[in-house]
């Protein structure tokens, strides 16, 4: 209360004060007054500090309000549904990135597999080809020896018809080509028994003919690295009786020989003739020793047809 009482009669005097003097100084009076007014005016002051309180505490509740509604949001990204949602979402994407992965890794297997099956497949591929190649060159030769077969068919079914079993139908005369190993060389005179003991004799060679067809038939065993005079087949052909006098078994003497270059030269006491693999058909026979150890062949009447 006192200090109201101060304050009003400060004011009081204040006021007589400024009368008094607005005489004195006419120019400036209403400019000072003013600025004296808004200053010094307390329930003017008074008022405004009220509400600027209430503004303040206005203010303070919103930023309370504002800041329990920031919580309420944070607690719900970082406790609430939201944040389960997306930690589930990222729990799920980690494991379709993981299927993902392992779906490449898989994938990038199931290729390195693929190529190195391609691999062995062109391998495989390659070797048929050359297999197939292969296939083809043989069968050609296989047709080859049918065809072979084929022409020799008349002369094997000829052979069964007229010639003892295990003798060789050829020129219309039946041969035996003791050529197997049990059979060993052996000298002239026991190559002739052999002969007789299976129903023939030594082979007479006194046509061109089968002269060819012998020859033909020998030089299919020729052996190019063999011994030259070993490798000749004793024949029914001898001059042991009159030197020079060629003869056959039969008794006739020899019209055509078909000597070897610069023979019968008889260098040896060769009385015995045999025929040779060679390149000539006609120029393929030797006189040799008797008692060389050579093969033979034999020959014996065929069957009389009908
Ligand atoms: C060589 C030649 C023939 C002879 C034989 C066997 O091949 O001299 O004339 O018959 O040897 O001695
Ligand atoms: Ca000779």
């Amino acid at each position: 209360m006192e200090d109201k009482e101060n304050t009003s009669s400060s004011y009081e005097k204040l006021v007589s004060q400024d009368l008094t003097a607005e005489d004195d100084l006419p120019v400036h009076r209403n400019q000072e007054h003013q600025v004296t007014m808004s200053a010094l005016r307390p329930g003017f002051t008074l008022n405004h500090y009220k509400m600027f309180t209430v503004s303040l505490a206005v203010l303070a509740l919103i930023l309370l309000v504002v800041d329990i509604g920031l919580g309420v949001y944070y607690y719900k990204l970082t406790d609430g549904d939201v944040v389960k949602d997306i930690s589930s979402e990222i729990a799920k994407l980690q494991i379709s990135y993981n299927a993902a992965v392992q779906g490449r890794d898989d994938a990038l297997k199931l290729l390195a597999t693929e190529r190195s099956q391609q691999q062995v497949t062109r391998w495989e591929h390659e070797h048929l080809t050359a297999r197939i190649k292969d296939y083809g060159n043989q069968v050609e030769r296989i047709q080859m020896d049918i065809a072979t077969l084929k022409s020799q068919l008349p002369m094997i079914r000829e052979g069964c018809r007229h010639c003892a079993p295990g003798w060789t139908f050829l020129s219309s005369t039946c041969f035996y080509f003791p050529f197997a190993s049990t059979y060993s060389r052996t000298v002239w005179q026991e190559a002739r028994q052999s002969c007789q003991r299976l129903g023939g004799d030594l082979v007479v060679l006194d046509s061109r003919d089968k002269q060819v067809a012998l020859f033909n038939f020998i030089n299919t065993f020729r052996n190019p690295s063999g011994i030259l005079h070993l490798s000749g087949f004793w024949i029914g052909l001898t001059d042991a009786e009159d030197e020079g006098v060629w003869k056959w078994l039969d008794g006739t003497k020899l019209k055509e020989g078909f000597w070897s270059i610069g023979e019968p030269n008889n260098v040896n006491n060769e009385d015995c003739a045999a025929i040779y693999p060679t390149d000539n058909p006609f120029m393929a026979w030797n006189d040799a020793p008797c008692e060389f150890r050579l093969k033979w062949i034999c020959e014996s009447a065929p069957r009389s047809i009908g």
